[in-house]
């Protein structure tokens, strides 16, 4: 599994300002998010046998934070696989274009929050693995 160095899988810092009267955690665009944020959307209330994503996208870029509960991020980008838990409402996980991602095994209580620099376009996405093969092979 590749680390924050750059590879498939990259975190973004998000400590927190709490202090005796709890938790509190900022997100700038730009700052702690590396790109400008157009869209805003998160979900919760998904049983721990349900599965989501098995899609890429052609080019958003995405920053994934558990801000409750946990779950797993699988993703691939072609080369590599790794399977990410996140578990953290302090770091969110980076993840670009041309990267396969599932979900699986959330718990009662995940709330995952998602900042994209995109709109909604479905045909930014990419649903059927052997497309998302082809359209990296075709790049390479
Ligand atoms: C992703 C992973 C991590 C909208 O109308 N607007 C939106 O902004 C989104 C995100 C979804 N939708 C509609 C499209 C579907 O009819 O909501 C429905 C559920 O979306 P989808 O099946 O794509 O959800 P997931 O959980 O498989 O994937 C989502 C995001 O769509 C995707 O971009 O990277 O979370």
């Amino acid at each position: 599994m590749s680390d924050a160095t750059g590879g498939l899988v990259r975190w973004v810092e998000l400590p927190s300002l709490g202090d005796e009267r709890g938790e509190l955690v900022a997100i700038e665009a730009g700052k702690s998010v590396p790109f400008p944020i157009r869209r805003v959307y998160y979900m919760y209330g998904s049983g721990v046998s349900v599965s989501r994503g098995y899609h890429a996208h052609r080019a958003l870029q995405q920053v994934a934070i558990c801000v409750a509960g946990s779950c797993i991020m699988r993703l691939d980008d072609g080369r590599e696989k790794a399977d990410v838990i996140l578990d953290s409402p302090h770091r969110g996980l980076l993840i670009g274009g041309m990267v396969w991602r599932e979900m699986h095994e959330f718990s009662p209580d995940c709330v995952l929050l998602v900042l994209a620099d995109q709109h909604y376009d479905e045909l930014d996405y990419i649903r059927s693995y052997d497309e998302f093969l082809e359209v990296l092979n075709a790049k390479n």
